[in-house]
Parts: structure tokens; C-alpha cells; sequence
């Protein structure tokens, strides 16, 4: 079905938005992670703006879909979706990492509202969302569980064990991302290990694999489209991405991995992402 352009320029502003509340949360903590947050806003701002059956006022609807953000130290960008689609106040997003707020540094299932999963420790979002698409099918329902994964994340073994048993179950409800924003830590992945050829490598395990420009909101929502009608396997979305996109003094940059915007530097990113930044 053709994706209505009305549709994308909305999730486009939500995306812009959550950018914003990256941005400002990151100063107000004077620490997180901006870069990975960027790269990935809009692949969240799609599941939860439009794709993801969720119900704020239940957070633990048993047939809820599930998000897990494998690469937790992201966690930023969630958190902001999260409270934007009403599972917490705006306010709250302003307490990120100060001792006893319920927005930690990586996620923590039991203290954040609408969280599905505990990560930061890279490698085993994969294998989780593979168990809870597993049990979604013994009992019976046809809740949908989304992963996203870092391309530094995916130099540890556990992810291989993962995306071999999704093939194996032939889980078709089970949706991977890969924000391959090509950087890492403190560096380039092909520098550190190399990755490519990275969608033979998904094919080979045995996934349906598409490929796209994971910043273009388009080919985000054409895609996870793709990935809901598929049948008798899982998909894995290789989503080409900018690390720090939207800032333009952070994209790209490795040293944006894991740096607070100064005041002086998130005034200028905010008027770089200009008004569509506001709630709504
Ligand atoms: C098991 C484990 N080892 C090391 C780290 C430290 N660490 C945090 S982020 C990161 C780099 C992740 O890179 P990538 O997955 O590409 O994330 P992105 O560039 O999207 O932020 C590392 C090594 C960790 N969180 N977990």
C-alpha cells in the first residue's frame, strides 16, 4: 500500500521532536548519548508514533507489542517516545540519570514505565525479543516484538546465537533493526571489526533482509510494512543511518558517542532542528 506523504510528515516532526528532547535531556544530565540516539529517531518514532500497539494506561498489556532497545546506552530516544505517547510526564525526561529517577542512564524495565526489556550490557536484546516472540507463540498470541541493535553491538556472539534460533523458529513476528550508523565507541566498525558483507550475512542466517536509508521516514515505514506481511521467517531491516543526525556538528563524529551538549552547543542544535521540535 502506498504510504500517504501526510503520514510521513508527521512521523517526520515526531522524529524531529524526539531529537530535541535527546538533545535537552543529555544537557540536563551533563552526560548520555546523543550520537546513537540521533541515528535511531526515526525507526522509534515510527514504532511508537504509528506501528506499535500500545496502551499507556496499561503498560503491561500482555498482547502489547514489545520494543527492545539492545543498545541501551540509546535509551534517550525511547524515553522520549515513551513519554510523548503518555506513559510519563514531559517533566520526567528532565531527571535522566540523577540518582533515583526512573530514567537511568540504560534502561531499566523496573523502574521506567513501557519499558519491555533491561539492556545496556550489548549483545542480548536479540536473543530476549527471540524468547518473547517464542512465547508469544505457544501462547497463542500475535503481539509483535521489535528489536534495534547497534552495528558496534553486533561483534558479540550472542547476537549470531540469537539471529540463528529466529531463523530456525521461522519467527515472523519478530522484526530486527540494525542502526548502522557505521561507528562505534571510539571509532569506525570497519577499523575495530568489520561488518560487511552485512546483509549477505543476515540473508545467510536465514532472514528476510531489506536494506534502506534508516533516516528517510519512508523507506522506515515501507519497510517495517514489508517486515508485518512477511510469513514463515524473521526480518532484518538494515537501516543505514548517520550517527549524531539532525546535529550538524555531531554527525559522524565518534566523540559524540558518549558527550552532553554545553549549553551554548544545544541552543545551536536546537535551532539547527528549528520549531518542528515542539510537542505535538
Ligand atoms: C557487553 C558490553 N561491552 C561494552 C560496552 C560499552 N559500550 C557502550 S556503547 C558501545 C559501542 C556501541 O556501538 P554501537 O552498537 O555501534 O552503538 P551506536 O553507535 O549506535 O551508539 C560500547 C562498546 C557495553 N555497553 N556492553
Amino acid at each position: 500500500m502506498p504510504v500517504s506523504k501526510a503520514l510521513i510528515e508527521e512521523l517526520e516532526k515526531k522524529a524531529n521532536g524526539l531529537r530535541c528532547d535527546v538533545v535537552k535531556m543529555c544537557h540536563q544530565a551533563g552526560s548520555g548519548h546523543p550520537g546513537g540516539s540521533l541515528s535511531a529517531a526515526d525507526i522509534v518514532a515510527a514504532l511508537y508514533f504509528h506501528f506499535m500497539r500500545l496502551d499507556p494506561q496499561n503498560p503491561k498489556w500482555e498482547d502489547r507489542d514489545r520494543f527492545i532497545m539492545s543498545k541501551g546506552h540509546a535509551c534517550p530516544v525511547q524515553y522520549a517516545a515513551l513519554s510523548r505517547r503518555g506513559f510519563f510526564p514531559e517533566e520526567v525526561l528532565w531527571t535522566l540519570r540523577k540518582f533515583e529517577s526512573p530514567l537511568q542512564g540504560h534502561p531499566d524495565m523496573k523502574s521506567t514505565r513501557g519499558l519491555d526489556m533491561t539492556s545496556g550490557s550489548l549483545g542480548n536484546g536479540l536473543s530476549i525479543g527471540v524468547g518473547m516472540a517464542l512465547g508469544a507463540r505457544i501462547a497463542q498470541k500475535d503481539f509483535r516484538v521489535y528489536v534495534m541493535l547497534g552495528d558496534g553491538e553486533l561483534q558479540e556472539g550472542l547476537v549470531w546465537e540469537g539471529a540463528m534460533a529466529a531463523a530456525h523458529f521461522k519467527l515472523d513476528h519478530l522484526t530486527n533493526f540494525v542502526d548502522y550508523n557505521k561507528l562505534q565507541i571510539d571509532g569506525e566498525n570497519k577499523d575495530i571489526m568489520g561488518l560487511e558483507p552485512l546483509v549477505g550475512k543476515w540473508q545467510q542466517f536465514g532472514w528476510e533482509t531489506l536494506e534502506i536509508d534508516g533516516n528517510n521516514m519512508a523507506e522506515v515505514v515501507g519497510a517495517i510494512e514489508q517486515a508485518q506481511g512477511m510469513k514463515g521467517k524473521p526480518t532484518c531491516i538494515v537501516a543505514h543511518t548517520v550517527k549524531g543526525k539532525g546535529v550538524s556538528y555531531m554527525e559522524c563524529a565518534a566523540e559524540w558517542h558518549g558527550r552532553a551538549p554545553t549549553g551554548e552547543e544545544l541552543d545551536r542544535a536546537l535551532c539547527e532542528l528549528g520549531e518542528k521540535g515542539g510537542q505535538g
